[in-house]
């Protein structure tokens, strides 16, 4: 139970008072005249409050500000970048302050102008590796950019660097078959070199073993061939599962973020309907996203990231009129 007091001109008011502000579900504990230093009588009483009616109200009374801030926070936008784009507000006493519909439009266009896009330049030569956890979806990833890529003149090959899982190389291979594209199995890192430099491939596609956040053996072995000394930059993507927690997003980035990444993919889309942690995610690294992939079909389940797709997706989860 909490309690608290109220004072008024008499015991009426004063419980009259604790009702407005808790309804009736409280209990009258103690009331008492007391004479105050001004010389005035007044009625003091205490009442106690259940915890859940305590909460509810504590919600209520809360600033509109307070409610919008710890409405994003829970849906997985951080405490710290809501109070950021709030304070301007807030030293300016803006109006915008006081009506909930504008707060919440006003945090989705910070939302909407925060987040960045990587440009797709499909005709570019390139050479694009992916990088994460295992079973995120790089190489179905992989399949899907290469039939996006095979749109274009351009030459195309893959680089599987994934010695490790047993039957990585058929998987990939099967969809090369499939797509009429050159396939390689690379270990060491002069071969991966003289592949990438003789080649007259315009495009290099390139899988990789897939990583959990704390195997650093695997990730030093990314690292040399991310890094190698070559002329052609590599673009290197992290994929993430949209299902994926912000803790373990978190997690993964500071595993794969000394590779210099480019962009994130997500993939998984169609596997949840709650993009505040993905959202959250971007917001708080400040990092481009390229692909959104929304199912296993390597010829249709891959699309451009949109932030209105995204937004859109977000937006339902906002209920800001309770
Ligand atoms: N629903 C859904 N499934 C996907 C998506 N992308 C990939 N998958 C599935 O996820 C599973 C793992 O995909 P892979 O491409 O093998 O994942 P990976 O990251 O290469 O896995 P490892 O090489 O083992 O690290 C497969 O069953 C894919 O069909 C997607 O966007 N949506
Ligand atoms: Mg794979």
């Amino acid at each position: 139970m909490i309690r608290e007091t109220f004072v008024a001109s008499d015991p009426k008011s004063a419980y009259d008072l604790a009702v407005a502000k808790y309804g009736r579900d409280i209990k009258l504990l103690s009331a008492k005249h007391i004479s105050y230093d001004d010389g005035v009588i007044r009625s003091e009483i205490t009442i106690s409050i259940p915890q859940d009616v305590f909460l509810n109200a504590s919600v209520i009374n809360q600033s509109i500000s307070s409610q919008i801030k710890s409405l994003f926070w829970h849906k997985g936008i951080s405490k710290d970048w809501i109070d950021d784009i709030l304070a301007p507000l807030e030293m300016m006493n803006s109006h915008i302050l006081d009506n909930k519909e504008e707060l919440v439009s006003y945090v989705f266009e910070e939302i909407d102008s925060a987040l960045s896009i990587q440009k797709e330049s499909v005709g570019e030569p390139k050479v694009i590796m992916l990088v994460g956890p295992t079973g995120v979806g790089k190489t179905t990833t992989i399949a899907k950019l290469s039939c996006r890529y095979q749109t274009t003149d351009r030459q195309m090959s893959l680089i599987n660097l994934d010695s490790y899982k047993i039957g990585a190389f058929a998987q990939l291979d099967e969809y090369a078959k499939h797509l009429n594209i050159d396939h390689i199995k690379v270990e060491d890192i002069e071969l991966f070199e003289s592949n990438i430099v003789e080649s007259n491939n315009d495009i290099i596609l390139i899988d990789t073993v897939g990583v959990s956040p704390y195997d650093t053996q695997k990730f030093m072995k990314i690292l040399q061939f991310a890094q190698t000394k070559i002329k052609r930059e590599i673009e290197v993507h992290l994929v993430l599962s949209a299902t994926t927690n912000r803790d373990d997003m978190d997690d993964t980035l500071k595993q794969f973020d000394p590779l210099d990444l480019d962009s994130v993919i997500f993939t998984k889309f169609d596997e949840t309907k709650h993009f505040g942690n993905l959202l959250g995610f971007l917001l708080s690294n400040n990092l481009p996203m390229s692909y959104f992939c929304m199912g296993q079909d390597i010829s249709t389940d891959i699309q451009l990231a949109s932030k209105e797709y995204l937004l859109e997706s977000f937006i339902g989860e906002i209920d800001y009129q309770h």
